[in-house]
């Protein structure tokens, strides 16, 4: 190889790693990709066997390099050159009013401007970089060291390794997790048997403070910077410091404002008390820091926290009710969950009946009794959950909940496997599970049948009519009528939806079948890639685990399924019934939305961002990544983001998918 040569390739490896980069903010912080999924990973793909095939041209900042090594055995300390202080609270407009006096009252100014920022429910880190490259990172800890977390950080996305600039400074922010990813991964955490994250500020520290970077890396970490540790910038506002911030491209959080006075603090905190309920990722409150630089220096701190700045805190929505009865729930893996039944109450605008205690060593440890009164909320502003027992007002009536050893549908044992914190019947013809199995086959995530519900679902069951998802489609009207409360219309309408169900694509059908490990991402990816239900049950441990996302947990997973005896007459059911066993490939269309701008925010249910793309242009249209007056149709998934408040005010058309799959259909 020529000296040109090796240059020519030097030169694509740092075309490639700017434009993976550019990438990375423009998905992770912006929410404004450019490309595919598939086109970046095809970027990546290039970029890493460059790297492979020239070893002399590595380099530890490169984008490639996001995870590595062995689980660590500890953390190292890092010390804090700067401590990381923590902030005084204000729990009241008063304190409020409180905190402006004392700052008129040390700074002899009257009127002064404060800086808002939203007071993220995360674990403060600290990040430094030196000479623009991210060096390391750490926990709070004691606020003057803290653990030493620079691998696992380094898995986050949002966090560059490279600033534009070649600056040397330490950042300060906040670690979080949003509120649906939150609950995404309980829910899988549940279904494996492991123990659940009691809110999403618990599982964003547990995850960063993971000692393998493999697992952490698989957490959907999020941060937000607020703040300078050590540094030798020359920036007058804290306004001006988080622009700066943005300018070197660290996630900032936008919802934030300079308020002339006091008074216009507290209409900003007041805004943000309901507010608060529409974002993403929980908040507990509003920062308020004296926006000036020079005045905060001068303000100083006390020993535990700063004088310019303090959090007003809102109230967490907590109330106490009773615990009536403690019953067991089973999951359609055999996961048997105690779930109290609560005397009826309001918390963040719905009514909560029930809770899920998650499992016996939850339910010994918060030493619930039956009868208890206990103080409960909403983890993640989402799931209602027992917060603790208010032992002041018991009886002595109250009743010790016992986890059955049995399983209360089949009588198998129930069984607490090593490792696990939960207990799971293991017989695979229990008819809870069957039942549950047919309720999420209907469900409008996997196969969307209308009016399968679990009440439908159990007396199908027990009036020996559907024994798995397969008899489903051989049921008629007057089988349905025969059931209790079963309405002619009522029965006419779920043989119609199951009649529609069976042209879905095969990733709905393989998510709704319930293999284990395999969610909706790997249901499509599957799909994607084998296209039909006979390859994909031929497929080999090492075709499977090709796709990138599918590891072997999930690759044995669907091994097996296919291996178990009780597949096959299922899946010939299925089939002779005529459910659709293929992916489509995207169709060409008219051109129907010729002169037509999309634009598309959060997750679709359906598509890839790249498959919505295709269809859309197929048919003439146009997708944007930014939503401004010649935007014709935002089309909203879920958790939208800021393009949705952006549609809104400029009066562009939303639709949601269900109206975007009627548009391309
Ligand atoms: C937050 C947050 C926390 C840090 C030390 C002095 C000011 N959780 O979102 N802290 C601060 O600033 C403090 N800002 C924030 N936005």
């Amino acid at each position: 190889m020529t000296k040109e040569d090796i240059n020519q390739v030097r030169e694509r490896i740092e075309i490639l790693r700017r434009e993976i980069d550019r990438h990375n903010y423009r998905y992770h912080v912006l929410d404004q990709p450019e490309i595919s999924d598939a086109e970046f990973d095809e970027l990546l793909r290039e970029l890493q066997q460059l790297e492979e095939k020239y070893p002399q041209l590595q380099d530890p900042d490169s984008p490639t390099r996001r995870v590595g090594g062995e689980p660590l055995a500890s953390f190292e300390t890092l010390e804090h050159k700067v401590p990381m202080l923590g902030l005084d609270n204000a729990f009241s407009e008063e304190d409020l009013i409180d905190f402006a006096d004392r700052v008129k009252r040390l700074s002899g100014l009257e009127e002064l401007d404060y800086f808002c920022e939203l007071k993220i429910d995360g674990l403060a880190v600290s990040l430094q970089y030196e000479e623009g490259l991210f060096k390391r990172g750490s926990t709070r800890g004691d606020g003057y060291s803290g653990e030493d977390i620079t691998r696992n950080l380094r898995t986050i996305r949002q966090i560059p390794l490279k600033l534009p600039e070649e600056v040397s400074l330490e950042v300060r922010g906040e670690v979080y997790i949003n509120k649906k990813d939150f609950e995404k991964l309980n829910r899988r955490r549940e279904e494996e048997g492991l123990m659940v994250f009691a809110n999403p500020r618990n599982a964003a520290a547990g995850s960063v403070r993971q000692l393998d970077p493999r697992l952490a890396a698989k957490r959907p970490l999020k941060l937000f910077l607020y703040g300078l540790g050590q540094h030798n910038l020359n920036l007058s506002t804290q306004e001006e410091l988080l622009g700066y911030l943005d300018k070197m491209k660290l996630p900032v959080n936008p919802n934030r404002t300079i308020c002339r006075g006091i008074d216009e603090v507290r209409d900003y905190v007041r805004i943000w008390q309901d507010k608060k309920l529409e974002l993403p990722y929980e908040i507990d409150g509003v920062v308020v820091k004296v926006n000036n630089l020079a005045l905060q220096q001068e303000l100083g701190f006390t020993a535990r926290s700063p004088r310019w700045a303090i959090a007003y805190k809102y109230p967490p929505e907590e109330k106490v009710t009773r615990v009536l009865d403690i019953e067991v729930n089973i999951g359609r893996t055999g996961t048997i969950t105690p779930v109290a039944l609560l005397e009826p109450v309001t918390l963040s605008g719905t009514t909560v009946r029930r809770a899920s205690l998650h499992n016996e060593d939850l339910i010994i440890d918060k030493g619930i009794l039956i009868g208890d009164s206990v103080v409960v909320h909403k983890a993640g502003e989402i799931i209602p959950e027992v917060l603790k027992v208010v032992e002041d007002k018991r009886s002595g009536t109250e009743k010790e909940f016992r986890m059955p050893a049995n399983c209360p549908s089949c009588g198998s044992e129930a069984i607490r496997l090593s490792g696990e914190a939960a207990r799971r019947c293991l017989n695979p013809s229990c008819p809870a599970q069957l039942v549950e199995k047919l309720v999420h086959f209907a469900s409008r995530r996997a196969m969307d049948i209308e009016g399968l519900g679990p009440a439908v679902a159990e007396m199908l069951y027990n009036h020996d009519l559907v024994r798995d998802v397969g008899d489903l489609y051989y049921l008629n009207t007057e089988d349905l009528i025969s059931l209790p409360r079963m309405a002619e219309k009522s029965a006419e309408n779920l043989i119609n939806a199951l009649e529609k169900s069976k042209d879905n694509p095969l990733r709905r059908l393989l998510f709704g079948l319930g293999i284990r490990f395999v969610g909706e991402k790997a249901a499509r990816l599957l799909a994607e890639r084998f296209e039909t239900m006979d390859r994909l049950s031929e497929a080999s441990q090492e075709e499977l685990t090709e796709i990138d996302e599918i590891g072997p947990k999930i690759g044995e997973a669907v091994e097996q399924f296919f291996k178990t005896d009780e597949t096959d007459p299922v899946l010939e059911k299925l089939r002779k019934a005529g459910v659709n066993f293929t992916e489509p490939k995207l169709q060409a269309a008219s051109n129907v939305f010729e002169g037509k701008t999309f634009v598309f925010s959060g997750a679709l249910n359906d598509y890839t961002r790249d498959q919505a793309k295709a269809l859309v242009e197929e048919r003439g249209g146009q997708v944007s990544s930014s939503v401004s007056k010649k935007t014709d149709y935002l089309v909203a998934g879920d958790d939208p983001g800021s393009k949705l408040d952006k549609a809104e005010k400029l009066g562009v058309e939303v639709i949601d998918e269900a109206q975007f799959n009627v548009l391309v259909s």
